[in-house]
């Protein structure tokens, strides 16, 4: 007989799945590798292209308060996943932890939500990766012609879309295809190479801050919230709280690593130590940095996304080599969170696969990378078009919007597990009863509610062909609900 809408699926039922031989994926990674990881998917454009843009336009110096409401409500959060991720330990994340709790429906539209989020911010963080590419290669002296360095399609609000003229983002397609196909042949490999490139990431922004921190001039960063223009989110408290919606992005990623839990040795105790460790880390950099760029430079001339550039000119000629070195490590930076999210995707999707909401050739592992090897090459594949032929960053705040929303989810999951299965061994616990959740899920919902109008419709449009996919393809085949398919 088949289930309903909102069938659970028991927590004993998905750890059971987790140890099924012929999903196994390998476990190799301890509390320092998942760190890195977290931090790999953390640090990024959020940092290096949108810190200056949000001071000039909203925050001013009160990007910094902006930063830190920001990790605040990412701390809640993080909490609420570490529990989950520590008593779930499934490569599903959130996903899973919505079908424990709240039933299939809600998990599937978790799923997709995820995908959102998983899908456009590498994309947009390799478009950026690709500016970032040419740029250093005409320092180099070797100029890329725009028509192979940007997509052939544009849009903007005046004239809609438009063909550009230009072929293919062809750097963007490439670093995708690299790191798609490193991921796809092993973990361990995928690891290494983000331990180096965070190490990279760390070790240029703690030369940034050395060098930068005698060029502070405190007037820069006084007063720290200039007075509101008389428009709502111009400066003074709503600027620093549109400013923390803007810079929420630059906290993604940490959730990235509840996808890595099959692949963690012992994830009932690393999980929650990957994800506050990284996101602990990560905040002390940003707030570190943003002192050092806005005190170097007034507010006034952060607006250009190469902000980091221009702070490193106001250091003077004997810096020259560093605005070099700045550069290499944004790459480095973004080459990771491209790395990690094209991890949790592939993950995601192999889940849902194996809960026969998407075809079987997702939740397939490789039998000698032990990977989800189709799953990952799908989405390398999906990526390389977007990447190479669409405008993502008309999608602006959608990732963090459908982030925001699953942070919210998970909040509300454990809620409810604390409340009807309170005495479920948990390895992890957010303290102070349901404190956490609640914060996580109510600061959640009021930064959801500060984006913008047209962010919402793209939510809302995104939901719609999620439900219409699962009408036609997981409501028919999910082995909960028609178990004799199985
Ligand atoms: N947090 C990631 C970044 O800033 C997504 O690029």
């Amino acid at each position: 007989m088949s289930k309903g809408l909102f069938a659970k699926k028991s927590i004993s039922a998905l750890l059971d799945e987790a140890s099924d031989k012929s999903h196994a994926l390998k476990r190799t990674l301890g509390p320092m590798n998942l760190t890195a990881m977290g931090i790999g998917a953390i640090i990024g454009a959020g940092l290096f292209v949108l810190t200056g843009p949000a001071a000039a336009t909203y925050a001013g110096p009160g990007v910094l308060i902006s930063f830190v409401i920001a990790a605040i409500v990412c701390v809640f959060s993080a909490l609420c996943y570490a529990e989950f991720a520590s008593m779930i330990p499934i490569a599903g994340s959130a996903y899973s932890y919505a079908y424990a709790t709240l039933g299939e429906f809600v998990a599937w539209i978790m799923g997709w939500v995820l995908v959102c989020e998983f899908l456009f911010s590498p994309t947009t963080v390799a478009v950026g990766w690709s500016s970032y590419f040419v740029s250093l290669m005409r320092d180099c002296g070797w100029d890329i012609s725009a028509a192979w360095s940007n997509g052939p399609i544009a849009y903007d609000l005046v004239n809609g879309w438009m063909v550009t003229g230009n072929f293919l983002n062809i750097p963007a397609m490439l670093i995708v295809t690299l790191i798609g196909g490193m991921v796809a042949i092993g973990i361990q490999t995928a690891a290494f190479v983000n331990n180096l490139l965070v190490i990279v990431k760390l070790g240029v922004i703690a030369l940034l801050i050395i060098c930068g921190m005698a060029f502070i001039n405190w007037d820069n960063l006084t007063p720290l919230i200039p007075a509101n223009t008389g428009v709502f989110g111009q400066f003074g408290w709503s600027g620093v709280m549109r400013g923390a919606s803007v810079v929420f992005f630059a906290f993604i990623g940490f959730d990235a690593i509840a996808t890595l839990a099959q692949e963690s040795r012992n994830p009932q105790k690393d999980m929650p130590i990957g994800m506050l460790g990284s996101l602990g880390i990560s905040t002390i950099a940003y707030i570190l940095v943003g002192i050092v760029l806005l005190g170097a430079v007034s507010y006034t001339q952060m607006g250009a996304p190469d902000s980091f550039a221009v702070a490193v000119n106001a250091f003077g000629p004997k810096f020259v080599w560093l605005r070099y070195v700045v550069k290499i490590a944004i790459l480095a930076g973004l080459t990771t969170v491209i790395l990690v999210m094209i991890m949790g995707l592939a993950r995601i999707l192999f889940t849902m696969a194996i809960d026969g909401l998407l075809p079987k050739a997702f939740g397939k592992t490789h039998p000698k990378f032990k990977t989800p090897f189709f799953a990952t090459l799908f989405v390398t594949l999906v990526m390389i078009v977007i990447t190479g032929v669409f405008p993502v960053e008309i999608l602006g705040q959608l990732t963090s919007m459908s982030t925001l929303l699953v942070f919210a989810i998970v909040g509300v999951g454990i809620l409810i597990l604390r409340y009807k299965q309170p005495k479920l061994h948990r390895p992890f616990k957010a303290p102070l009863g349901p404190v956490i959740p609640l914060l996580a899920v109510l600061t959640c919902l009021i930064q959801m509610g500060a984006l913008p109008a047209v962010t919402w419709i793209q939510l809302i449009g995104w939901m719609v062909v999620g439900l219409i996919i699962y009408a036609v393809y997981g409501a028919r085949h999910s082995l909960l609900r028609h178990p004799r398919k199985a």
